[in-house]
């Protein structure tokens, strides 16, 4: 690993988030692997993506498919070999598309030699790589609670410890506190950039200096300190991008983890516009209407708060999330206007654009039996709120809004079986309305969703004004238009959007007949200040 000039690449890149088990099946054992993607790399070329961020695709038990990592140095059989992960990274590089890791670093599989070692005894060299409390069964150390349901504890019989997870019992947690974890941490880091990869996606990394004691979690006190130092140890030694997954970002935190000094991270996913529609206090499943004003403030909001002083990741889907058009569009009668609609309000911004693998399709929701999903937290969630009385249909209701398979349903290739995904039997159900929605059709169709996202990738790599330009939010308080401007020295957008399905009167002033129009998503027509469901446009003025 050469040291090497930052280019910051990505602040004009467009990054594509593959969820490996669900995007291409080579060998037909129903499960998407490596292969699969180098044969879909012509797909991405052709969309125009400049990097993947892979999901994890290390050795791993799969209790949470692949977050719970036994080996970081070595590729899950399931998806292929380290040799198949080596040529992945060649081919795509002849494409021009970087490969982004998925690391995480707050937890292992409890089936890492690590753990395997830790829990032989407490004089163990690896027992300090946990987080380990003395106690006695039954006794809990705190009432912190775990992720995936239950509590954050759990108890070895043999050690009389308990061990902190704030994900399944499968996880347990390391200790960013002990140097030599940290150590080993950089050095598989370092020995993934020597294989060329074009980057890391940070998996909670906000919770890395978690305090159990203290009930802390996110944003503990030597959070910084941490990435800071592992920063230097090891991603500026290359000119890749970070980004690191942060729930609990606040704007002036977002501030310091994506520093333009490259102190830290390239960026952080922040989440506060997917927070919107739930309610204070409850969990995700228990949820509420789109406050469509708040949702335009919180952009508007990260927007301006790290414009020249950090840099935003932009994104409405990735695989924890349910489908953006089936969550803020809609999924039956508009569902093409309004998907589009979504990427022209998302990809005019300022920041990196993150596509999940299908939202280029339009990819909406599903409703299976419960018998068919297979997401670990949906089905916990299942027994745990069945254990407490509520009704099936209310539950069915939280699943089909937030399940986390609403994203994990096989990608959708074409008409054939499966979605043409797999040859085999899928290990999840393919969604049904794969006939109608699939790359098949749209690739060719220049009107489709994949089109419309191709060409905003390249507008975007053709006017700098959307990598560079200042944001202003216009018509805050309107309640169907979601319209803004970005601005530079030598150029102009506007980019309005009827959030809504019915027609629209836009009250904005402008001389819109002799502007250029780079995107619209319906034809031109009479009335140039109505805007058609969910219509979105953007103009360009050269100043
Ligand atoms: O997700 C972090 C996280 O906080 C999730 O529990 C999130 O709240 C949940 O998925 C929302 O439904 C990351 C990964 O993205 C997720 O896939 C992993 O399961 C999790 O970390 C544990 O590694
Ligand atoms: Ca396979």
């Amino acid at each position: 690993m050469s040291e090497c000039k930052k280019t910051n690449w990505w602040k004009k890149a467009v990054i594509y988030q593959i969820y490996p088990r669900s995007f291409k099946d080579s060998n037909g054992d129903g499960i998407g692997d490596l292969n699969g993607i180098i044969q879909k790399l012509g797909y991405l070329e052709n969309l125009g993506i400049d990097a993947v961020w892979l999901s994890p695709v290390f050795k791993s038990p799969q209790d949470d498919n692949g977050y719970d990592i036994s080996d970081y140095q070595d590729i899950d059989p399931m998806f292929g070999s380290l040799e198949d992960m080596e040529n992945l990274i060649r081919e795509a590089k002849k494409h021009n598309i970087r490969i982004i890791m998925d690391l995480v670093l707050n937890h292992s599989s409890d089936e890492h030699y690590w753990f395997k070692e830790a829990k032989k005894s407490r004089e163990n060299p690896y027992h300090d790589y946990y987080i380990w409390r003395d106690g006695e069964e039954g006794i809990l150390p705190n009432d912190m609670k775990a992720g995936f349901g239950g509590s954050a504890w759990e108890w070895v019989p043999e050690l009389k410890q308990y061990y902190f997870h704030q994900f399944s019992v499968k996880q347990p947690d390391l200790n960013w506190e002990n140097p030599k974890v940290r150590s080993e941490l950089y050095s598989m880091i370092n020995w993934w950039m020597n294989k060329g990869v074009g980057g890391f996606r940070l998996d909670v990394i906000d919770q890395i200096a978690k305090e159990p004691d203290k009930n802390i979690t996110n944003n503990g006190p030597k959070l910084h300190e941490f990435i800071q130092e592992m920063s230097r140890e090891t991603f500026q030694k290359g000119d890749i991008v970070t980004v690191g997954e942060a729930w609990g970002a606040t704007p002036d935190i977002a501030k310091m983890f994506s520093n333009p000094d490259g102190s830290e991270l390239s960026m952080v996913f922040q989440f506060e516009h997917i927070m919107l529609d739930t309610q204070e206090g409850k969990e995700k499943w228990d949820t509420a209407p789109l406050p469509f004003i708040k949702l335009k403030k919180v952009l508007a909001h990260w927007q301006q708060e790290l414009y020249q002083c950090g840099w935003n990741s932009l994104f409405w889907n990735n695989h924890d999330l349910p489908r953006i058009v089936s969550r803020w569009g809609n999924d039956k009668e508009y569902r093409v206007q309004s998907a589009k609609m979504l990427a022209v309000l998302l990809h005019g911004m300022q920041g990196t654009p993150y596509i999940y693998q299908g939202e280029e399709l339009g990819m909406t929701n599903v409703q299976y039996q419960i018998e068919d999903y297979r997401d670990i937290e949906t089905l916990n969630m299942y027994k745990e709120r069945k254990d407490k009385g509520y009704s099936e249909s209310e539950i069915m209701d939280s699943i089909y809004a937030r399940s986390r398979d609403n994203a994990r349903t096989p990608m959708q290739w074409d008409d054939s079986a499966n979605a043409g995904f797999t040859e085999g039997e899928p290990w999840i159900k393919a969604n049904p309305d794969y006939a109608v929605i699939n790359a098949a059709d749209q690739i060719k169709d220049p009107d489709s969703v994949f089109t419309c996202y191709k060409t905003l990738i390249q507008l975007r790599k053709k006017y700098d004004v959307f990598a560079s330009g200042r944001f202003g939010l216009l018509l805050p308080d309107d309640a169907s238009f979601f319209a803004y401007t970005r601005e530079n020295q030598y150029e102009k957008l506007y980019v309005i959007c009827n959030f809504y399905g019915k027609d629209a009167l836009c009250q904005l002033d402008g001389d819109w007949e002799n502007m250029e129009l780079l995107y619209g998503n319906y034809e031109k027509n009479g009335k140039i200040n109505i805007y058609k469901p969910y219509e979105a446009r953007i103009y360009y003025i050269k100043k």
